[in-house]
């Protein structure tokens, strides 16, 4: 178990008591960061769109799962969402107000292909894109776009077993060339996949995301990232022979890692946590950079993990300008022999998530989200660990937020006053500023999210946003005192400690 007071000394760090107090004094601002820094928020296709048939758009994994009953805890789907098919305006509007530099979204693979294939562009897709990138571009705010964030069109899943099958490098290779082809003049920085780490373990291995597979944890999951792996060296090839030195633009792949700190000085603990960092970032962030999966992988999972070739490793070599890192939450880490979570992929890391000090208080306050501690000296720990481990790299944060629980009876201006997720997002870009003075090549940083959206199977019982959205009023949008927050943020000065905070 780990001591509050000696690790907030070993680490040359801040507890959050402490810096609660440094804040009364001095708060962060915008000067805490080089001036080329990028502020952004960023939303996903599937959690905020809607408009699932409209437009041409094809079905995904994600409407068939959400309408499966049990699948999604509210019973409810994204068919609608918050509906910024038509109202993107609207929202690019608010992000312009509130003084933001980028918004991160993610296309619909199935708007552009509605059956996947590749054969034949569906031209009211491409449109959508175009208006909204077009008039974020009007506005000066500039877009981040993800080409994958879960949203598989249904009939390669149907007709190939998606993720699962080789042929999906194929697809993907496709779609992302039509992108680039499309919308490559504006868009400058491409992300190709979001968080592949949770497509493969919750998506096949545990089941509770799409498509929701479970039968054969022991290999499905490492087949997934694999070939997502490969998808994205493809893409990154496409890219670079075909629309780099026309277009100029950066490639990247959004990994997401919650910190995880041995719990204890044994060395059985520490080589646990270690372990626990190179089934995340290093399954996916190894290869690319190292030419092959961790060693501890390896040796867990033996012939369950695929092999690349010679020629596949060559072209996962260099095929990222940037990491992009979607982070959350930390956890204390100690080695068990039996790990009590569901899932073939907690089974083979032979460790126990931990989330309480030595006494029992919890390693930081909760959020909404049952997996989500406020937590910040873990997101410095992180950008710190991976630029050490991967030769300083330039890092965006592409996400980082916490929620609040969705609840019916409160009035309205009680949840526009978030006061909690004022502090988390103070906090963490304060240890992200250290991180950058410790030597961090951290170029931007993305809240998740810029609305109250569809969070996967939680439903809309949990709340992301900066804005809220008001669900049972035609889904008004009303900035939350965090939005309002970033807004005085980034006009400098005013993100000092006010009365009104
Ligand atoms: C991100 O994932 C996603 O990219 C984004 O779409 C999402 O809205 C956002 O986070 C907030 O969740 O219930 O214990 O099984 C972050 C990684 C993956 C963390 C799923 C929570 C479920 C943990 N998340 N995970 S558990």
């Amino acid at each position: 178990m780990v001591k509050k007071e000696d690790f907030f000394f070993n680490n040359n760090a801040l507890s959050a008591e402490q810096q609660e107090e440094e804040n009364d004094h001095g708060d962060i601002s915008r000067s805490d960061f080089p001036p080329n820094f990028v502020f952004g928020v960023a939303t996903s296709a599937y959690q905020v769109e809607g408009a699932c048939d409209e437009g041409g758009r094809g079905p995904c994994i994600w409407d068939a799962f959400t309408h499966i009953s049990g699948n999604v805890i509210d019973g409810s789907n994204g068919d609608i969402a918050v509906d910024q098919y038509h109202r993107y305006k609207e929202d690019v509007e608010l992000i312009a107000k509130l003084g933001f530099d980028a918004y991160r979204i993610s296309i619909s693979w199935s708007r552009i292909f509605p059956d996947g294939l590749g054969t034949k562009v569906n031209e009211e897709g491409i449109t959508y894109y175009n208006n909204i990138i077009n008039s974020l571009l009007e506005k000066g705010i500039e877009p981040y776009v993800t080409l994958y964030h879960w949203d598989l069109p249904l009939h390669l899943h149907e007709t190939l077993d998606g993720w699962l099958n080789k042929e999906i490098v194929k697809y993907f290779s496709i779609y992302a060339d039509t992108c680039f082809a499309n919308f490559g003049d504006r868009v400058k920085n491409w992300i190709t996949l979001n968080e592949p780490l949770q497509t493969a373990v919750n998506g096949y291995d545990v089941g509770t995301f799409a498509p929701g597979r479970k039968e054969k944890p022991e290999t499905e999951p490492y087949l997934a990232a694999h070939h997502q792996l490969l998808a994205h060296a493809s893409a990154v090839s496409i890219y670079k022979s075909k629309y780099k030195e026309k277009q100029g633009g950066k490639v990247g792949m959004t990994v997401d890692c919650e910190w995880a700190e041995a719990n204890s000085d044994k060395i059985e603990d520490k080589i646990a946590a270690a372990r626990r960092i190179d089934f995340q970032l290093g399954w996916y962030l190894d290869p690319i950079y190292y030419g092959d999966y961790p060693k501890v992988m390896r040796e867990k999972l033996g012939h369950r993990l695929p092999k690349f070739t010679e020629e596949e490793k060559e072209l996962l070599t260099n095929s990222l300008d940037f990491v992009g890192l979607n982070h959350y939450t930390t956890r204390f880490i100690s080695h068990v022999k039996e790990s009590p979570e569901e899932g073939d992929f907690y089974k083979a890391q032979t460790m126990e998530r931990i989330v309480e000090w030595e006494g029992g208080e919890l390693i930081g306050e909760k959020a909404a989200s049952e997996w989500l501690y406020m937590v910040p000296w873990g997101i410095r720990k992180v950008l710190n660990y991976i630029a050490r481990r991967y030769n300083n790299p330039p890092i965006y944060v592409t996400e980082n937020g916490m929620d609040d629980e969705e609840n019916e009876t409160s009035p309205l201006h009680e949840m526009l006053d978030d006061k909690l997720r004022v502090v988390y997002f103070k906090r963490y870009l304060a240890a992200v500023s250290q991180a950058i003075k410790d030597g961090a090549d951290v170029r931007g940083h993305f809240a998740w999210s810029l609305l109250d959206n569809f969070e996967w199977a939680q439903g809309y019982t949990k709340r992301f946003g900066l804005i809220y959205v008001d669900y049972k009023n035609g889904l008004t949008r009303h900035p939350k005192s965090s939005a309002y927050w970033f807004s005085r943020f980034f006009k400098g000065g005013e993100g000092k400690k006010s009365k009104s905070d």
